[in-house]
């Protein structure tokens, strides 16, 4: 059969525009694709909400790629294994309570299932501003591609709506950084402010990353890194256990709060 280069254009406009579109209104946007955001993406998917996920590099799996110093080796704990297995990776156990599985197969497994789940995601793009209601509370997201934010370009972005946003942007906290420079010290913290990240410590950071997942102000929930940053607990390194818990705890306390919502009848 013949080929033509103009459907190939007009497919892949139609479809990312329909994609684009569709999601202009969503249950829940999460900012970031790393191990955390991916996690909470599927779950909720899972339950069968709709979710978009705006990453601003090429590839989604945030730092996970690179397991430690560039080994593409994933280090888990006990704990995580109902979660690692839901993703049907290859796991070894190294010793008591530490799993090893290939960085490369999880960031796969992850993307594809989560993918698979619904997630519609949005990659090359980066979330800039927030939008909020009267009030102050964020009801969705303001983004612009990429290379837009690279080139320094003066273009202006487009906004979506979300009943919830995740903050899923590990380390930086961006979602959280730019709550302070627009609203003030007004996040859920005791000072209001990123309290700042602690130097290493797998131990301590790992068992309070799951605790420290959740309402960081109004609408806004921090997932991953990012949550550990935010109420100053310590990092954890090369261990991604508590990245996935992290983002099956946030994604179960949405569907708690979604199934909440009244249904209206129309
Ligand atoms: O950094 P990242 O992997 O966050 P995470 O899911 O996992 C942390 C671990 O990788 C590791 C660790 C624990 O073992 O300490 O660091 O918490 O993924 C965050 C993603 O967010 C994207 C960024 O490119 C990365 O892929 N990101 C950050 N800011 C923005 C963003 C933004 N403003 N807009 C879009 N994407």
């Amino acid at each position: 059969m013949a080929l033509d280069d103009l459907m190939v254009s007009r497919a892949i406009i139609d479809e990312y525009s329909n994609s684009l579109k569709d999601s202009l209104d969503v249950d829940v946007a999460i900012v970031g694709g790393g191990p955390a955001g991916l996690t909470a993406g599927y779950y909720l998917c899972k339950a069968g909400y709709k979710v978009s996920m705006y990453e601003r590099k090429l590839s989604l799996g945030g730092g996970m790629w690179g397991g430690g110093i560039m080994f593409n080796k994933i280090v888990f704990q006990e704990e995580s294994l109902p979660v690692m297995k839901e993703f049907g990776v290859d796991i070894k156990k190294y010793t008591d309570n530490y799993y090893v599985t290939d960085s490369v197969q999880m960031v796969g497994a992850l993307v594809y299932h989560t993918a698979k789940a619904g997630l519609k995601v949005f990659n090359l793009m980066s979330v800039e501003d927030v939008k909020v209601t009267a009030d102050n509370s964020i009801c969705g997201l303001v983004i612009n591609w990429t290379s837009v934010e690279m080139g320094g370009l003066h273009v202006d972005p487009i906004t979506i709506g979300a009943k919830y946003v995740i903050d899923a942007t590990g380390h930086a906290c961006e979602v959280a950084n730019i709550i302070l420079k627009r609203i003030g010290k007004v996040l859920y913290t005791q000072s209001g402010d990123i309290m700042g990240e602690g130097s290493m410590n797998a131990e301590v950071a790992e068992s309070l990353v799951e605790q420290n997942s959740r309402e960081i102000y109004k609408n806004l929930f921090v997932t991953g890194m990012a949550a550990n940053a935010i109420y100053g607990s310590k990092r954890m390194g090369p261990i991604f256990g508590g990245m996935i818990l992290s983002g099956r705890k946030i994604a179960n306390d949405l569907i708690v709060k979604l199934k909440q919502e009244p249904v209206l009848v129309k």
